[in-house]
């Protein structure tokens, strides 16, 4: 028995060799899994489970596919936070909340996209804030397609603005904000994305030995965490 883990694919249409990537990697690697895990940002941008296209039928068709032989869950990372569960429900996979802590192997284990942990980045905490709320994505999915393909394109060009003057510390998780929640759900193991910094922190929790494993964004290289019985580890392998 085996768990897989990815994150940050940031799949879209201008990255053919990515998608190819990935339906390799679910017909070869995740397919002989018990359970994927997907933390967040499988797609580069999502409006909402209502704009459907023939690329985002692939990677449905992809998923269902994995269904077959594995179960898969996701949480919504901060660029597909509006994947809901028509999607969901339509490409075979469960939404699970960000944090979640599941039992793996006699283990509790955190798993988050990673957003919620650069708490020193104020003005993207305030965003992920006001864009989770119920009643502003009632507003937004009611809105045309186009209006909101417009809407998410500012909101990019203002996200990627800010981005490039902020420090690389704020753009990380807080090591603080880190220990905190490990302790506050008593784990030893937290997985995440988001930050595009694949490595496996050793750390204290509780004055005990603990694990961070962040996992990589997929460009030349694709990233996963491969867990049984007796390991857990961070691989890669070369996509271009
Ligand atoms: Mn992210």
């Amino acid at each position: 028995m085996a768990y897989c883990f990815i994150s940050d694919l940031h799949l879209q249409e201008s990255r053919p060799d990515i998608t190819k990537a990935f339906l390799d990697f679910l017909d070869d690697t995740a397919s002989k899994a018990e359970k994927l895990y997907i933390l967040g940002d499988l797609f580069e941008a999502w409006i909402g489970d209502d704009d459907q296209n023939n690329f985002i039928s692939e990677i449905r068709a992809a998923l269902l596919k994995t269904n077959k032989t594995t179960k898969i869950f996701f949480l919504n990372g901060n660029r597909d936070f509006l994947i809901g569960t028509e999607f969901a429900s339509s490409s075979g996979f469960e939404i699970l909340n960000d944090p979640t802590i599941e039992e793996m192997f006699g283990n509790n284990v955190l798993l988050m996209h990673g957003d919620l942990l650069c708490t020193e980045d104020h003005d993207y905490q305030a965003f992920r804030k006001t864009s989770r709320d119920p009643k502003w994505q009632d507003e937004f999915l009611n809105k045309s397609i186009q209006e909101r393909r417009e809407i998410a394109h500012n909101l990019r060009t203002i996200s990627k603005e800010a981005t490039e003057i902020k420090k690389e510390e704020i753009m990380d998780v807080s090591t603080a904000e880190v220990i905190r929640i490990m302790e506050e759900s008593s784990v030893n193991l937290l997985i995440h994305g988001h930050t595009h910094r694949p490595k496996s922190h050793k750390i204290k929790v509780n004055d005990q030995p603990a694990e961070r494993i962040v996992l990589g964004d997929w460009d030349a290289y694709g990233w996963y965490i491969w867990m049984d019985s007796s390991s857990c580890e961070l691989k890669n392998f070369s996509i271009s």
